[in-house]
């Protein structure tokens, strides 16, 4: 039960989101994602998630980073109009249990797709490489076992500096997290009604009836 692997104090509840979207939020809708030092960049088709249920698991490592990629992640998911209420938040202790925890919330049904948020910062061991794999590794095998999405939420840097300049402003990775997790929540939703829906995967004619849209249920535990 999910209620007895995360403690009552850890559940942060329904997220609050920003309730004006600021003006750089409103220029992105549909625009690209600046990544990674402004180099390279990732576009989003418009995405509606109003139907869409998100679970965000957060390591208690770099609090303050941590907050910032969530902060991103909050205002793509506001673009994509998930609602408050669809979106459910959680604490482990670090990366290294963010893939456990995210096999718990896949099995729980309750969620669409996962967002799993570390920050590792490399050290004088070899603790930091050790973590990083294993968790990434971790990270891809739920989501492949459970066939819920599961986000690659993991900064892995040399240094603070490095986390700074991808966690904050136009280069926040949580806002391109945050789209990814709709757009594979709503390819999710299209291959579980593939057998009934014309447009699977893109193959054949749009269905515009609404029977093959699979039944919403109610996010909370
Ligand atoms: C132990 C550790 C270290 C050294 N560094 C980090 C880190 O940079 N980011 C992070 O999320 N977690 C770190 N941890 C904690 C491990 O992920 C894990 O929580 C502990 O080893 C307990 O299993």
């Amino acid at each position: 039960m999910l209620s007895l692997v995360f403690s009552s104090a850890a559940f942060q509840g329904p997220a609050l989101l920003a309730g004006s979207r600021s003006p750089a939020a409103q220029m992105r809708t549909a625009a690209p994602v600046i990544m990674a030092g402004g180099t390279t960049e990732v576009s989003f088709p418009t995405l509606d998630g109003s139907e869409v249920r998100i679970g965000i698991l957060k390591a208690r490592w770099h609090e303050g980073h941590i907050g910032n990629l969530v902060g991103g992640i909050k205002e793509a998911l506001t673009e994509c109009k998930v609602p408050e209420e669809n979106i459910v938040e959680y604490e482990v202790p670090g990366a290294f249990e963010l893939p456990l925890a995210c096999r718990y919330l896949a099995l729980s049904g309750k969620v669409d797709a996962i967002i799993p948020v570390g920050v590792l910062i490399k050290g004088d061991t070899t603790h930091f490489e050790v973590i990083s794999e294993s968790a990434a590794k971790g990270l891809m095998d739920v989501g492949l076992a459970t066939g819920i999405p599961v986000i690659f939420g993991l900064l892995t840097a040399n240094n603070e500096e490095q986390v700074v300049a991808r966690s904050v402003g136009s280069n926040n990775h949580g806002n391109q997290w945050g789209m990814a997790a709709v757009d594979m929540a709503l390819l999710r939703k299209t291959a579980l009604s593939g057998a009934k829906s014309k447009s699977f995967l893109g193959f054949g004619q749009e269905d515009t009836d609404g029977a093959s849209t699979p039944p919403v249920k109610k996010i909370g535990f």
